[in-house]
């Protein structure tokens, strides 16, 4: 089996290798140059169209998207138990959360990063920026709220659903915006001494 994770240093693509990590899967990173344009070349464009990491592609198989890549990765060390089962209500729950890190926790993050540095300059409107403080800590009350005391988003055991939540947690830290609520500082402290999540620090930014 040959599986490759292309990405760029401290991008979503992390998102992907801690996922491997905590599965134990074995992994090849490609770090792509995207300030020379390897992104959009005709080699990784062919893998993904949209230009973006992360992307995965295992034996021949291309899976895009984070949310999607952790899930998978997960089900392939099932034994793990780091995705719940399909059909039940914690695979709906664990689906619930994962659509809201992606549509909810991580845009006012990503609204920053396009508009101070991702989208060409003559397309960023600073004006936006203003927003993305007030619509994270909405976001982050959200979260707070679902976590309550648990240790992990879904009880007592880390699933992937805790790599893509850490990771946003990581970002949004990475980005000066403050983690307001005490139990989501605490899940996120927890989850940045995990050592799969060190492993894959290194394995991305070096
Ligand atoms: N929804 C996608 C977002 C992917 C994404 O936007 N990745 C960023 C890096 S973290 C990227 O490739 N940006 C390059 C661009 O926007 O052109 C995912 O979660 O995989």
């Amino acid at each position: 089996m040959t599986l490759t994770i292309y990405g760029f240093g401290a991008s979503r693509g992390q998102r992907a290798v801690w996922a491997c990590e905590e599965a134990g899967v074995d992994y090849t990173y490609e770090d792509l140059d995207a300030a020379g344009g390897e992104m959009q070349s005709p080699r990784y464009l062919a893998i993904n169209p949209a230009g973006k990491v992360p992307a995965l592609v295992h034996d021949g198989f291309v899976v895009l998207e984070s949310a999607v890549i952790c899930t998978y990765i997960g089900e392939l060390a099932s034994e793990r138990g780091l995705v719940p089962a399909y059909g039940t209500k914690a695979r709906v729950t664990y689906d619930q959360w994962m659509f809201f890190t992606v549509t909810e926790l991580e845009q006012p993050l990503w609204t920053q990063g396009k508009h101070r540095f991702a989208l060409p300059r003559d397309w960023r409107v600073p004006e936006v920026l203003a927003v993305v403080p007030k619509e994270f800590a909405r976001a982050e009350r959200t979260l707070s709220q679902g976590l309550g005391d648990r240790r992990f988003m879904l009880g007592d055991a880390f699933t992937m659903l805790d790599v893509m939540v850490g990771h946003t947690l990581f970002w949004a830290r990475a980005f000066g915006l403050e983690l307001a609520s005490e139990n989501v500082q605490r899940y996120a402290d927890r989850l940045a001494e995990r050592e799969g999540w060190g492993r894959a620090v290194k394995a991305t930014t070096g």
